[in-house]
């Protein structure tokens, strides 16, 4: 069965190989797992919460309408928690589009916020996220509608990728790009042609050529291509030891060798939505393939 609606999680499975598979919670709309011929591509904490206590430790995590937290207290979302609303949600399943590639959508209004959020965020947005299941790659396209006064807001894709060992791990195609250096508190252009990890990690490359596919590299295996659309961002994180120790949710606390977030959006700058205006991007994560060095793309 292609499309299965259960009560607190929606599974895919590609008709042409039911190892390739898919587990939305459809609280953050979040996806836990993504089984590529049997393989998982995704990490999740053991200790992720799944009840809807708190966001998901793991998967695809969203982000919206702000990222971090809000620095400017008069802003609209400076009473949101981190990263805001939409993780920690929960959204509603709107069913299949597509049958192959199998194809379903989830939609979050204020009707699905909590007497809080809603408050302390009254904007008349729609949300519609599009998640695609393909046979070697994961589309997950959202689009942001504004029926109302004109709000701000910042998306991003929280990705938790799955790795064999993070010292074994390189991310190419950020060379040359400007980042923010959450660590540092300071910016700068990046050099490396291809990032090495050794130590947390926490950088926000922006406005990146859409042109340049970043990819997540194991010992010169190409294990991801994030390809993206609409998202000029990407936020690179690995917690490393300290940090994981003290994540309750983290485990095990060793994990931070098997896991590295690449995250695109876009939060260099909030987007303005007019009346009427609706705003969409998109992430293809495409497994395998040759590496690519696009060095001079700008
Ligand atoms: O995306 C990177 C980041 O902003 C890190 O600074 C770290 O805070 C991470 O997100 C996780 O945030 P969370 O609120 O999920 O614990």
């Amino acid at each position: 069965m292609p499309v299965e609606d259960l009560p607190s999680k929606v599974i895919l499975t590609d008709p042409l190989d039911p190892n390739t598979n898919l587990t939305i919670l459809k609280y953050g709309a979040t996806i836990i797992s993504w089984k590529n011929h049997g393989q998982e591509q995704l990490w999740l904490s053991e200790e992720a919460r799944l009840d809807g206590s708190k966001p998901v430790r793991g998967g695809i995590p969203l982000v919206f309408p702000i990222f971090g937290k809000q620095k400017d207290p008069k802003h609209p979302t400076a009473s949101l928690p981190q990263h805001g609303f939409a993780r920690s949600s929960t959204w509603e399943f709107l069913g299949q589009t597509m049958e192959s590639p199998v194809t379903v959508q989830f939609g979050l209004g204020p009707e699905h916020l909590s007497k809080e959020m809603a408050t302390a965020w009254p904007f008349d947005f729609t949300l519609i996220l599009t998640i695609t299941l393909k046979e070697n790659s994961l589309v997950t396209n959202i689009s942001v509608a504004n029926e109302g006064a004109p709000f701000e807001f910042n998306w991003l894709f929280h990705t938790y990728y799955r790795l064999n060992d993070i010292t074994d791990t390189l991310v190419n195609n950020l060379v040359d790009q400007t980042c923010y250096d959450q660590l540092l508190t300071t910016s700068y252009i990046e050099k490396a042609p291809a990032i090495s990890f050794h130590e947390e990690f926490d950088r926000v490359y922006s406005q990146i050529n859409p042109a340049r596919t970043i990819q997540i590299i194991d010992k010169g295996k190409v294990l991801f291509n994030l390809h993206r659309d609409g998202l000029p961002d990407c936020v690179v994180w690995n917690p490393w030891a300290k940090k994981s120790a003290a994540m309750a949710d983290f485990m095990p606390k060793s994990a931070f060798h098997q896991m590295l977030c690449v995250e695109p959006g876009y939060v260099h700058s909030m987007i303005t939505l007019m009346p009427g205006e609706k705003w969409v991007a998109e992430q293809e994560i495409e497994l395998g393939g040759e590496i690519k060095i696009q060095a001079n793309i700008y």
